[in-house]
């Protein structure tokens, strides 16, 4: 009777010692998916596998899928998936039981979600509002990009927006976006043929110096729009110091000089032209029946402003209604027939000297 208690004993033993250091093995894989996006953007989210004091880690591929083996000394266990990028917790799946043999399939898709607006006005260095517009109205940007582990752009949005009838003020509502992975905003103004913008720097109460405000971005539950106004300053010259390009009238700033270059003879004085190669203005050297008009040299010699190869007293008269606005096809370089720098009546004085001189 001993003999067979003690072997039932350890008979059950055996049988308990067998079912603790038995190896269960499953898999667990899947796929992390953007919906609407590349698949790149989600390289290397971490997926945790835990199971009490147990941790396993894995990434996901270039098509953002996993795949993880697990062993555990028992028929069946409770795991918990994480997904992790970044260090920032995505999505966590609690309670799952796994058991021997099992292959389950846990995917997570990530979807679009809201993102704060943007507001603010235009203001001058003083802070007022300024409500008139340089020809055209302030044309603001917002451009989020999604990057992948590797840095690259995965996916881009860009919303547009700008000021309307002459008013200060901008309002933008960016596309809803993936705010739980690694976003970049860009927030900036194109410049106007005679301003150029920035954005105002609320902590340092300057103008940021960069065309772009950027910021990391973050989904919110407010809805509360987010205040950023942009600073309007006047565009600069040619020779002038500048950072960056659009400070510059031309659109043209020399990074290593850190000076306005012209980008075309429209940069340079009415008597320069733009040198292709220097990107400086130049003097046109003009011979002395020429004037430098409109970047090049015209002969203005004969003062034959009616083009009937005669200079007379009617080409007197010709420029007489080129003064009054009658006639407009003489070239004000050549109008200008003494040379002074304005076109009046002492240039019909100077033909009629001309006529009866020579
Ligand atoms: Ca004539
Ligand atoms: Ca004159």
């Amino acid at each position: 009777m001993n003999k067979i208690f003690i072997l039932g004993i350890l008979i059950v033993l055996f049988l308990f010692v067998q079912q603790v250091s038995a190896e269960c093995n499953a898999t667990v894989w899947g796929k992390i998916d953007f919906l609407g996006c590349n698949d790149s953007a989600a390289i290397n989210a971490t997926i945790q596998i835990i199971s009490g004091m147990y941790l396993l880690s894995t990434q996901t591929d270039e098509n953002g899928f996993y795949n993880v083996s697990i062993s555990f000394p028992s028929p069946s266990k409770n795991i918990t998936i994480r997904i992790i990028k970044q260090n920032k917790n995505l999505k966590e799946y609690d309670n799952i039981v796994i058991n021997c043999g099992d292959n389950i399939s846990i995917n997570y898709s990530i979807g679009k979600e809201p993102i704060q607006s943007f507001r603010g006005n235009i203001i001058n260095e003083n802070g007022d509002n300024i409500n008139e517009t340089d020809k055209e109205e302030v044309r603001i940007h917002l451009k989020l990009i999604l990057e992948d582990s590797k840095n690259v752009n995965a996916s881009e949005s860009i919303t547009s927006t700008m000021t309307s009838n002459g008013s200060s003020f901008y309002w933008i509502t960016p596309n809803s976006f993936y705010c739980s992975w690694p976003t970049k905003l860009y927030l900036w103004a194109e410049p106007t043929e005679n301003y150029y913008y920035r954005v105002f720097d609320d902590e340092n109460l300057v103008p940021l110096s960069s065309p772009n405000y950027t910021s990391l971005i973050g989904c919110s539950l407010s809805h509360l729009p987010i205040t950023k106004d942009f600073v309007r300053l006047q565009r600069k010259s040619v020779g002038d110091n500048c950072s960056y390009n659009d400070e510059c009238r031309s659109n043209l700033c020399d990074q290593s000089f850190r000076i306005c270059q012209c980008a075309g003879n429209a940069d340079c004085a009415d008597n320069q032209i733009c040198d292709n190669v220097t990107h400086q203005c130049k003097n046109l050297t003009c011979l002395g029946n020429q004037r430098a008009f409109n970047h090049t040299c015209i002969d203005c010699s004969s003062y034959d402003f009616d083009n009937n190869n005669i200079t007379d007293i009617f080409d007197a008269v010709y420029l007489l209604e080129y003064i009054s606005g009658e006639k407009k096809d003489i070239s004000p370089g050549c109008a200008d027939v003494d040379n002074n720098g304005i076109v009046d009546l002492f240039d019909v004085a100077y033909i009629l000297y001309y006529l009866v001189v020579f």
